[in-house]
């Protein structure tokens, strides 16, 4: 597909053309007979990089001399995904670097598929993170993101036998040509110890931490540049390392094992992500993990700051430190820490300071993904931070019973410890306490924390809840992944809605354009017969682009649903069997995402999908009618490949689950219509696009509610729905695992039993919504010009508009948009 942008010019191919093959010969060490693809990529990259190398020391410069206030953003997880063609979009080079590899001899988008993908976090909350660093230095924020370059990423996906199993990835095994190692900015992070009191005559002066373990942390940065290249920030990544590389004294008396134990433990900090989505990873690395990026951002921003303005004090004016979920809460703790114990500033001042620099965001109202930490934990690993909770602890009960005085309930409630469970801290309430902004990820969710989780604290500290809905960058979402539909649109809205996304509502007036509806569908099928392509290559499994693309890509788990999605595929099958020859609108099932390495029913709906795709795709009976795909080891590069490919998008979790969802974005923002519920950010999106251009079903978060409380009698739900209950059946007498019939008992048995997730509830009016879906496929003027409406309404969900309202309305920071 042609380009969204002008042509390069003769001279800038040229000196693209020099730029890799100057890379090539002195940084790779190749010439162009011998060089590999790998080799082609490097060259590329680093020709690239070089081009932010000045604008990026240019928008340092320019913040030091205003005097700018800096936003740090401190995240766990950064889901970046591959960087070449973010860069090169963002640099307005694309054109001029596809054309000197093309006179070189290599093919642009062959060499796009060399890069690894950074996968260094587990779904929506670390690709937030990375949709927010384009957008910051989009709108020219001075921004650093923080977190930890993990050597590892979320682990490689393999279906064997249709069966998940988890393997290490290995990002960084060829290097990385985006990063700048800094081995001369280290800080010391320390573990352990004891806290020993320093008397004066009046009692206790202060107090001084002895640590019983330094390890060092090494930042190594990423150029983030922004639209059309602007502005260009910082993603520091921390790496952990042992003071010393070894024992020497181990490694001479002839313990070479025994020589290294200590810098194993050291360097296993930033070694790998926890696979883990929704729940808390109870583990003390974790900890230890948290502890060590935020100690080392916080010591790195003092520093900047100090270095810049002497006082610690304008802390706040100059600096606002986002924690993205509760992962980075002890901050509160470590910058209070910092403040009264290394700079001896009083308690309450302290207090003042923390709170006006920290903001909080939450993304789950799932308690088990709630952070907690038992109270012995940290007092063994981080003794002086646990007892500054104790102190923050203490002065917020006051404040409490000053609203309540006697109502233990409450006072138990708003406390930082969860004396329920062996005492433990609640990093939540840690980070809603030390924040002087708690926000949630949608409009509903956000509603949501301040009715259940965050009840209590709201009353205690009003005015701090917010809602900032997500939003995804349009640049690697709709420009880099969907370039075709991208210039359809340039051509019919105009070039601004590269630099303004709501400008797409100029698409508005065209909904019914049959010519444009041939357009988008011509660009449609482009993307589905690259996507087939890829299911054959990978599953040897063929599809038929005409069918109807029904995806559902996320990770897998029992809220989100994807066993609702899996019944309601066996029911269709059924029915298809049943009556062969009725018109029977062509489905492709597509199913993505990865189930956290110890989550067994996660992992069972797995093979159930796959299973299914067995039985479904080998039948005769309905040919060409349905398949099921299961896509293994989903990725930013692969949710790249599917969205623009995508008809249908699956947003079905039982409602008041998903805090807010943001693939819901990418695939209505390509023009597929959503099937989903009252949900997250479904509730927004159906708001915008418009109840016709939309299919909603199933409970809402009240009825939901209602449901759990009354007791949820499924049994009675699968009497009455005939199609379920054959659906339920068909699984149970193995039809789709022969010869073991009991395979699915675990999936089956709490259906029928608990159902948590009210899918049997959803059963019926989610069957019906679908069969809404093949009616309007039938009509294909009115299927694309709700199609064309989703594109044009959901200007709204850019990650520009949500970033916009972090500066104006958590920050206090002025935005500048490149365009
Ligand atoms: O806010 C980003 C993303 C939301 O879109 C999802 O709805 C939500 O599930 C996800 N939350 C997490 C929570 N993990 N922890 N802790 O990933 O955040």
């Amino acid at each position: 597909a042609r380009a969204p942008v002008a042509a390069a010019t003769e001279a800038e191919i040229a000196a693209a053309r020099d730029a890799i093959n100057a890379k090539l010969t002195y940084a790779v060490g190749k010439n162009a007979v011998t060089a590999s693809d790998r080799d082609w990529f490097v060259a590329t990259a680093l020709a690239v990089r070089d081009r932010m190398v000045d604008p990026w020391i240019a928008s340092s410069k320019s913040t030091y001399a205003e005097g700018r206030k800096r936003v740090y953003y401190l995240s766990l997880e950064f889901l970046i995904g591959r960087l070449l063609f973010d860069a090169m979009n963002n640099l307005g080079l694309t054109e001029a670097f596809r054309a000197a590899l093309g006179d070189l001899g290599v093919d642009l988008e062959r060499l796009k598929t060399v890069e690894p993908d950074a996968a260094l976090g587990n779904g929506g909350l670390g690709r937030l993170a990375a949709c927010f660093m384009d957008s910051m230095a989009s709108l020219s924020i001075p921004a650093y993101g923080y977190g930890i370059r993990y050597d590892h990423g979320l682990f490689r996906q393999v279906v064997k036998n249709g069966w998940q199993q988890e393997y290490p990835e290995t990002w960084l095994s060829f290097g990385n040509p985006w990063q700048f190692e800094r081995p001369e900015v280290v800080y010391d992070i320390q573990f352990g110890g004891s806290v020993e009191a320093i008397m004066s005559p009046t009692g206790i002066a202060r107090y001084v931490w002895h640590a019983a373990e330094t390890i060092e942390a090494v930042p190594y940065d990423t150029p983030i540049p922004g639209w059309r290249g602007r502005h260009v920030n910082t993603l520091r990544l921390w790496s952990a390392r042992a003071v010393d590389p070894l024992r020497l004294d181990a490694f001479n008396s002839g313990d070479h094992i025994g020589a290294l134990v200590e810098q194993v433990r050291a360097e296993a900090i930033s070694k790998i992500l926890y696979p883990s989505d929704e729940s808390a990873a109870g583990q003390e690395l974790r900890l230890r993990q948290e502890y060590f990026f935020v100690s080392a951002s916080l010591q790195d921003l003092i520093h900047r700051h100090t270095r810049t303005y002497g006082d610690i004090r304008s802390l706040p004016d100059k600096v606002a430190i986002q924690l993205n979920d509760t992962h980075p809460a002890i901050s509160v703790a470590e910058l209070m820490r910092i403040l009264v114990d290394l700079r001896e500033i009083p308690w309450e001042e302290a207090w003042d300071i923390t709170v006006r620099t920290l903001g909080y965001t939450n993304h789950t109202l799932l308690p088990e993904a709630l952070e907690t930490w038992p109270v012995p934990l940290l007092e063994r690993l981080l003794p002086r931070q646990m007892q500054i909770i104790y102190l923050i602890n203490a002065i917020h009960l006051e404040k409490a019973k000053k609203l309540t005085e006697s109502d233990d309930r409450f006072l138990s409630s708003v406390s930082l410890i969860d004396e329920n469970n062996g005492r433990r801290v609640r990093m939540g309430h840690l980070a809603f306490i030390g924040s002087h902004s708690i926000n949630g990820v949608s409009a509903l969710h956000s509603d949501l924390i301040k009715q259940t989780i965050f009840r209590d604290l709201d009353e205690v500290y009003p005015d701090r809840l917010n809602n900032k809905t997500n939003g995804i960058t349009f640049r690697r979402w709709l420009h880099e992944a969907n370039p075709g539909l991208t210039r359809i649109l340039v051509d019919t809205c105009g070039v601004s809605i590269l630099d303004n996304a709501e400008v797409l509502t100029k698409l508005e007036p065209w909904a019914s354009d049959f010519g444009l509806h041939e357009q988008f569908g011509a660009v449609r099928r482009d993307n589905k017969i690259a996507l087939a392509k890829l299911i054959r290559d990978r599953l040897d499994i063929r599809v038929n682009p005409n069918a109807l693309f029904d995806v559902q890509i996320k990770r897998i788990h029992e809220y989100k649903r994807q066993l609702l999605n899996i019944l309601e595929t066996i029911a269709l099958y059924q029915a298809m069997r049943a009556q062969p020859h009725k018109e029977w609108v062509p489905r492709v099932k597509i199913f993505a995402g990865k189930a956290a390495a110890s989550y067994h029913q996660a992992k069972l709906i797995i093979k159930l999908a796959n299973d299914v795709a067995q039985v479904v795709n080998n039948d005769p009976t309905v040919r060409d009618l349905l398949k099921v795909v299961f896509l293994p080891n989903y990725n930013v590069s692969l949710a790249e490949m599917i969205i623009p490919a995508a008809d249908l998008s699956e947003q079905i979790s039982t409602a008041g689950m998903e805090a807010s969802g943001t693939g819901n974005m990418k695939l209505a923002l390509n023009g597929a219509l959503t099937i989903g519920t009252l949900d997250g950010a479904n509730v927004e999106i159906k708001e915008r696009v418009g109840d016709d251009n939309i299919f909603i079903f199933g409970l809402t978060t009240e009825e939901v509610a209602a449901r759990r409380i009354a007791g949820i009698d499924a049994g009675d739900t699968i009497a009455k729905s005939r199609m379920l209950a054959d659906v339920l059946e068909a699984i149970e007498t193995g039809i789709f695992s022969p010869g073991e019939p009991a395979r699915f008992a675990a999936l089956t048995t709490a259906l029928r039993h608990h159902d948590y997730f009210l899918v049997t509830a959803d059963f019926d009016s989610y069957y019906a919504a679908q069969r809404d879906v093949d009616a309007l496929w039938l009509d294909r003027a009115a299927w694309w010009k709700a199609s064309l409406l989703n594109t044009a309404r959901v200007g709204w969900f850019s990650s520009d508009r949500t970033i916009a309202e972090y500066a104006g309305e958590i920050w206090n920071v002025p935005v500048r948009p490149a365009g």
